[in-house]
């Protein structure tokens, strides 16, 4: 049987078609989420599956953030009874370990994960850093962004904007959208001494319970969650357990919903 002709051109042309139509789709969203390690693709996940428009920028060419690594490169999570109901939503398989640590393999997670957002509708654009964000009169109204290739190798060149009803910073301990919003946009953030708090050390059980408590508006238009909700508000670390980040996903979308509708 004789193949069908294949154009190099046509290819080029397909992937630049379809890329550009989801760019230009995701200039104006409900919800734009920065960083897509679990937290960010959990509250993508459900704020898509509620009908809301939302796009999610990773500065990485991989989705995940610190997922896949487990624990010091062991590939295994642990997650904890209350949060396995959100594994449950995705499909991702666990076992239990002991009363309330469960285990589930890091990579079958993050892929799952990645899975259910993108199906579930959420625009993921990996390979872009966002690096400001837009601002009107003491609101944030959408963000900055740029190919993370230009911002690693420090090329000058002028970034896009995208507008969005509401951003999360997704970002993990970096917690780098809220450090633009204290440096760059006028007014306080919404902790006790107006500034980023900054994260503390290890302590495991404070840290899954403050990371949901923790995950919040923390600016006009700008809510935290995942790490970054701990490193803004002044919470623990605790290293290799997620249930926290998945709950702090589910809470920020709950809310977001709410407030969109
Ligand atoms: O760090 P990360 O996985 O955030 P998370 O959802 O989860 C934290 C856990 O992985 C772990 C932990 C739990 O025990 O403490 O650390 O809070 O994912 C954050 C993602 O944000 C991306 C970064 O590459 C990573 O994939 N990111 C950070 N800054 C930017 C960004 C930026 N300016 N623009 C785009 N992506």
């Amino acid at each position: 049987m004789e193949q069908a002709a294949l154009d190099e051109v046509i290819i080029s042309r397909a992937i630049i078609d379809r890329y550009i139509e989801k760019l230009r789709s995701n200039l104006e969203t409900d919800v734009v989420i920065v960083g897509g390690g679990p937290s960010g693709l959990v509250a993508g996940y459900y704020l898509a599956k509620a009908g809301k428009k939302v796009a999610l920028f990773e500065r990485k060419l991989s989705i995940g953030g610190g997922m896949w690594g487990g624990g010091m490169l062991f590939n295994e999570i642990v997650v904890q009874e209350d949060a396995l109901h959100v594994l449950d939503d995705f499909g991702v398989r666990y076992r239990k370990y002991e009363q309330n640590y469960y285990t589930a393999d890091a990579i079958e997670t993050v892929a799952t994960l990645t899975a259910g957002a993108v199906r579930a509708g959420v625009c993921i654009f990996n390979c872009v850093s966002v690096e400001d964000v837009m601002m009107r009169s003491e609101q944030i109204t959408g963000l900055v962004i740029n190919w993370s290739p230009v911002e690693m190798s420090g090329l000058h060149v002028d970034p896009l904007s995208v507008r969005a009803r509401f951003v999360i910073d997704a970002t993990g301990h970096a917690t780098e959208v809220v450090k633009v919003v204290q440096r760059k946009v006028p007014g306080k953030l919404d902790t006790p001494t107006g500034q980023i708090e900054g994260e503390k050390s290890m302590w495991a059980e404070r840290a899954e319970n403050d990371t949901v408590r923790n995950t919040r508006e923390i600016f006009p238009g700008l809510y935290v969650t995942g790490m970054a909700a701990n490193a803004t508000f002044g919470g623990p670390r605790m290293g290799p357990i997620f249930g926290g980040m998945l709950l702090s996903g589910v809470k920020v979308a709950s809310e977001l919903i709410h407030r969109l509708s």
